[in-house]
């Protein structure tokens, strides 16, 4: 006979859920779009949890757009193929070897790896780059870069269509160039030109640091855009932070309503920051 002993633990879930509501609510057919650095890029475990936090954000009526990194996926492959590799401004000096290698992983490995983690979660995921659809056109972003591209025409309406198709963009970021070249884009930068064209509700950037942190070292949960450009000023922002804080501060001028730094390794990250009172890491608004 089965008996009904209430368990502490599925009380708890209850619980959980009932809280989660207004934000619920709240986040119903908002769009989300989540950056995924290299380095927040774990085990299969992991990978396995992130993508089952974004099959549950389609569940609940957001619109997920996943915009991807590799850096370190890159390196290790470049070093494989004894390609040599520099970063300037923290941007890869990309030669026409180097940005054949960029699409390869990007594209072919890190992407799929991905999308598979998000289809075998349940999810409905397909994987594209800015070249799809000429979905993020792009300028050269200086000569002495080579192949490296920044956001300069932005078509995402084929992101809306998968939308409606309740399909879950993972977007490699790679450029189409005026003149049929290929254009490698920071990571962040492709995140934040595809929030910006969407008017994202928010713009996830997942990373491997906690948030923005204050003088004092602790992080910051909320701030205004002034306060970011403050402390960037007086260096209390410096470092690896900078592109990261300068990613949300373009974003928000274009349009996309908040910007978090949160810590991707952190189990549940994305539904910690979406659906909890506490959120996570450093929320930045206009
Ligand atoms: C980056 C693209 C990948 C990336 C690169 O080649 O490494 C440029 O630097 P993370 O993991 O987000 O750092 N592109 C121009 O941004 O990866």
């Amino acid at each position: 006979m089965k008996t009904r002993a209430m368990n502490r633990d599925w009380i708890a879930t209850a619980a959980t859920l009932s809280s989660a509501l207004p934000y619920l609510q709240r986040y119903d057919g908002a769009i989300v779009v989540i950056k995924l650095g290299g380095h927040a890029m774990g085990s299969d475990d992991a990978m396995e949890s992130f993508a089952r936090d974004v099959v549950l954000l389609r569940q609940v009526g957001v619109n997920p757009v996943v915009v991807h990194g590799g850096g370190p996926m890159i390196n290790a492959m470049l070093d494989k193929l004894q390609i040599r590799s520099d970063f300037v401004g923290g941007k890869r000096v990309t030669d026409a070897a180097t940005v054949e290698v960029v699409e390869m992983v990007l594209s072919g490995v890190v992407n799929k790896r991905i999308v598979q983690a998000i289809n075998g979660q349940g999810g409905r995921a397909v994987g594209l780059s800015g070249k799809d659809a000429n979905l993020m056109v792009c300028d050269q972003a200086d000569a002495a870069l080579g192949f490296v591209g920044t956001p300069a025409q932005m078509n995402p309406r084929l992101l809306h269509d998968l939308f409606t198709n309740d399909v879950i963009p993972v977007i490699a970021p790679l450029g189409a160039g005026r003149n049929g070249e290929t254009l490698n884009v920071n990571g962040d930068t492709a995140a934040g030109a595809i929030a910006a064209a969407l008017k994202a509700d928010r713009l996830l950037l997942l990373t491997d640091v906690s948030g923005v942190k204050n003088a004092a070292g602790e992080v910051v949960t909320e701030l205004k855009a002034g306060q970011i450009r403050e402390m960037t000023r007086d260096g209390t922002i410096a470092g690896g932070m900078i592109p990261k804080t300068e990613t949300a501060l373009d974003a928000l001028h274009g349009g996309v309503r908040a910007a978090v730094i949160l810590d991707g390794r952190a189990p549940n990250a994305v539904l910690l920051e979406l659906f909890t009172e506490h959120g996570a890491g450093s929320i930045i608004r206009p």
